[in-house]
Order: C-alpha cells, then sequence, then structure tokens
C-alpha cells in the first residue's frame, strides 16, 4: 500500500519539483560578515562588481552605524558620493532590497539600471540607529545600482539581497536529471506489456 503510492509521488512530483527548481533563481544576501578584516569590499566580492565604488566595510563602533547581520556593513566613506557608489551585477539579477542605518536626518534612495538605462528608483529612507530594509519595489532585472543620499558618509548598508536570473549550474544539472528519470518511467511503461490489467 505503502511503496505504489511513493512511486506514484516520486513520479508525479519528482519532475515537476526539479524544474521548479531549475527556473527558480538563487538568492544572495551580501552579509560582509565573512570578510576577516576592514577594508574596501573586494572588487568580485558575493558575485557583485564593487570596483567602481569606494564601499568599505568593517566592524566595531555601532549606533548610529549599525549593523543588521554580525558586526560588518559598508559605507561609502568620507569621500563618498553618488559617483562612488556604483555596483555591479555580474549576471542580470532580481535585486530585493537592502538594510540601512546611520545618522538622523541623512536619507538613502537607490536608483536601478539595465543595460546603462534607469529602469526604477526606491522610495527615500529616512535612516536612524535601527537599521531600516529600503525594499527595491521592482521585480524585473537590473545590472547596476547606483545610491543617492543627502549625506553620503553618514549611514551604513548591510544585508543586501538579490536573485540572479541565470539558473545555477547545480540546478540546471538537477532539471536534466529529472527529465531523465520522466523518459525512464515514459519509457518502461510503453515497454511493458499490460500484464497488470
Ligand atoms: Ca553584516
Amino acid at each position: 500500500m505503502r511503496k505504489p503510492l511513493a512511486r506514484f509521488f516520486a513520479r508525479a512530483c519528482l519532475p515537476l519539483t526539479l524544474a521548479l527548481a531549475a527556473s527558480f533563481a538563487s538568492a544572495t544576501v551580501v552579509t560582509f560578515d565573512d570578510l576577516g578584516s576592514d577594508g574596501l569590499v573586494p572588487a568580485d566580492y558575493a558575485g557583485l562588481d564593487w570596483s567602481g565604488s569606494s564601499w568599505f566595510q568593517y566592524a566595531g563602533e555601532q549606533a548610529p552605524y549599525t549593523p543588521h547581520s554580525g558586526d560588518r556593513r559598508a559605507t561609502l566613506g568620507f569621500d563618498g558620493s553618488s559617483a562612488t557608489s556604483a555596483i555591479g551585477f555580474l549576471t542580470p539579477s532580481t535585486f530585493q532590497g537592502a538594510w540601512f542605518a546611520g545618522f538622523q536626518g541623512v536619507n538613502v534612495a537607490i536608483d536601478l539600471y539595465f543595460g546603462g538605462q534607469l529602469v526604477a528608483s526606491t522610495a527615500t529612507l529616512d535612516l536612524g540607529d535601527s537599521p531600516a530594509f529600503l525594499g527595491s519595489g521592482y521585480n524585473g532585472l537590473v545590472d547596476r545600482l547606483v545610491f543617492r543620499s543627502n549625506d553620503p558618509a553618514f549611514f551604513v548598508m548591510d544585508d543586501l539581497s538579490f536573485a540572479s536570473a541565470v539558473p545555477e549550474p547545480a540546478s540546471g544539472a538537477l532539471a536534466l536529471g529529472g527529465l531523465a528519470v520522466a523518459a525512464l518511467v515514459i519509457r518502461r511503461r510503453r515497454s511493458v506489456p499490460s500484464t497488470q490489467a
């Protein structure tokens, strides 16, 4: 009784589950907490391109520069501005948002670009000691973020989250495996004469 039911679920659900896994993007949350020592965010950190920016990540001294995860977060630095804020995506991605904290009276907004065109802008977030989430509000693909602030030196960012639109090779392989399993099941059904009937 148990076995045929399990087999049914395996046949019916496995290929479907694998196909869904392949169509989902991989999600990444950029915490900075895996970086060992203070310094400029490495140019290729977390699958992003930081090379044209002044983002500096550090631990230590907290409020109002309060991290949202661990004790590391990033700042544009005292000479930072929109011109030094661009973060590029190595592959087109959806951008969910990021957490920000900073001096009261400081605000931040993010412009989202794709293929050199401005495709969306976030709301403007007013900052304080407690990290607050600035959601992107945009579901389309982006390949570059540019940050705007009335005082770029006086806020920090943490836990930026995005999802690559390209399926990971692993889930692609899984999907191919699911297709192979489905093909085998179909072929076996066709080749076995209807002795059960
Ligand atoms: Ca963190």
